[in-house]
């Protein structure tokens, strides 16, 4: 096993649910967190809880992962004793609505694109070439059980995810040879502001996702991004697809 003290992990998305666990439990194992969201007062509250409590490194990129210039900005800006990122997690992402594709919103389906697959691509041509020149670094997708499945009313989300799942897989084949590692998180229902976010702020309907199923939380997908990074250098996990016990696949779900 290999350990993350003193490594430079960037995540996106670090505000909330999925991002916000993985930056808890990073910062608990040592590593110096480059934390990047839009709402900055979430990340500067972040950052105070973990400066006192681990007494970590921290610095927060107020962010918005469609802007390309902002993000080749970002990147290239950071101070230097942070340009060596070592570990990239993209979790940015975002589902809104839940309708049939002939009614959906074309407003959602282009927020959900450019945040969900535009976005991890600039991020990802921003920070790779930097692990590439120094043979080493470790990208991990945050995906979905949506981008092995469609599931009703999901289409464009899940085709957004399944677009992950492509730039993934096309990641993990033009960085062979780098030892660049490359692994996809795929999670299925998992209780964050992910339903409120897909419903504009409608707690009501975003409650009755998670309904007579105890969904996965936030941590588990943090424990699985840590197991994934601290294997030893020459043992990469590709894929985790993470389920509830009683979820079996995107849309069978066992409410009780
Ligand atoms: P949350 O809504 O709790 O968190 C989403 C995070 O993404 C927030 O920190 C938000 O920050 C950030 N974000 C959204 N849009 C942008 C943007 N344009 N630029 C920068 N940051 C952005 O949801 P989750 O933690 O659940 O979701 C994290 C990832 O996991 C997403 O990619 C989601 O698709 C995926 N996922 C979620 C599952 C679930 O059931 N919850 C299951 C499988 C995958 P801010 O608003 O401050 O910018
Ligand atoms: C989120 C999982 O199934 O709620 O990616 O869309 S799901």
């Amino acid at each position: 096993m290999e350990s993350i003290k003193g490594k430079i992990v960037i995540i996106t998305g670090a505000s909330s649910g999925f991002g916000m666990a993985i930056s808890r439990l990073f910062a608990e194992n040592g590593a110096k967190l480059i934390i990047s969201a839009r709402r900055e007062d979430k990340l500067k509250t972040l950052a105070k809880e973990l400066k006192e409590k681990y007494n970590t490194e921290i610095l927060t990129i107020k962010l918005d992962v469609r802007d390309n210039e902002a993000v080749k900005k970002a990147v290239a800006s950071l101070p230097d004793e942070w340009k060596k990122i070592d570990i990239l997690i993209n979790n940015a992402g975002l589902s809104r609505g839940l309708d049939k594709l002939h009614e959906g919103s074309i407003q959602d389906w282009e927020e959900m694109i450019d945040t969900n697959v535009k976005g991890l691509l600039y991020v990802s041509r921003a920070v790779i070439p930097g692990m590439v020149e120094r043979g080493s670094g470790h990208v991990v997708n945050i995906g979905s059980i949506a981008g092995h499945e469609v599931y009703p009313k999901g289409n464009v989300y899940c085709a957004s995810k399944h677009a992950v799942d492509a730039i993934t897989k096309g990641m993990r084949i033009d960085l062979n040879g780098t030892d660049v590692k490359v692994t996809t998180i795929d999670p299925g229902l998992a209780e964050t502001e992910f339903s409120i976010v897909r419903f504009r702020g409608d707690s009501d309907k975003a409650k009755a996702v998670y309904t007579g199923i105890e969904a996965l939380c936030a941590e588990d997908i943090a424990d699985a991004a840590l197991y994934a990074v601290t294997r030893r250098k020459n043992f990469v996990i590709a894929e985790m697809i993470l389920l509830p016990v009683n979820q079996a696949s995107a849309a069978v779900v066992n409410r009780k």
